[in-house]
């Protein structure tokens, strides 16, 4: 599990804003199914206490199947599971202190990142991976501006970690998110929106793989 950050490719997030409580392990049950090879859980909506119970139920899909879970925004729920991850945002606790608080070492730490400079800034601040972008316009996170493809190839030119690049990537468009240098993806209504997200994962990585 631990040297599966440099090998992950397709990063599916189960955003709690597109998959009722309810649906989540059938949904991640697909995801792993699929060929995801990282998670993260992300619920804007939900308290602390819910999203962690949520995060405890799909750690026991995950962990069996070998694929590291992370948990968005919340630094006490990877403090106080054995998730593989935290995913911070610009506006979330700094690198050093989500470290503090977590305590675990064992524990990446990623961050999203929305130009060159915060993605070089992360790095610096010790981030394990960055997310970049939004590369085009989302409904999943609809008040950012996107930023394109033509600072992808330049992000790997300055950035050594991992860079996931995010933002409005469906299957239709990701031929082209790789010709511009993408290595590593993240998508999320792109998965859980398809009408088979086993099928739809399963041919995001068929593509990555080919790459
Ligand atoms: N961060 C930058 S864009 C984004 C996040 C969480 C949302 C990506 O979602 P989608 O549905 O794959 O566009």
């Amino acid at each position: 599990m631990t040297d599966s950050l440099g090998s992950a490719h397709l990063y599916a997030i189960l955003d709690l804003g597109y998959i009722a409580l309810n649906e989540a392990e059938r949904v991640a049950a697909e995801l792993l199914q699929g060929g995801a090879d990282l998670i993260q859980l992300r619920g804007k909506k939900q308290m602390p206490a819910q999203l962690s119970r949520v995060a405890e139920k799909l750690h026991g899909l995950t962990n069996p199947a070998g694929v590291p879970l992370i948990i968005n925004d919340h630094a006490e729920i990877a403090r106080d599971l054995p998730v593989e991850g935290l995913h911070l945002g610009q506006d979330d606790l700094a690198l050093a202190e989500a470290r503090a608080l977590v305590r675990r070492e064992d524990c990446w730490i990623g961050k999203s990142t929305h130009s060159l400079a915060q993605a070089v800034a992360a790095a610096e601040e010790g981030a394990d991976y960055i997310g970049f972008g939004p590369l085009f316009a989302t409904p999943t996170k609809p008040s950012y501006q996107p930023i394109g493809l033509d600072d992808i190839r330049r992000a790997h030119e300055l950035v050594r970690i991992p860079i996931f690049c995010i933002g409005g990537i469906k299957l239709d468009n990701l031929p082209q998110v790789l010709a511009a240098g993408a290595k590593r993806v993240v998508i999320v209504s792109g998965l859980l929106q398809s009408a088979d997200i086993a099928a739809a994962t399963r041919a995001a990585k068929e593509l990555l793989d080919q790459n």
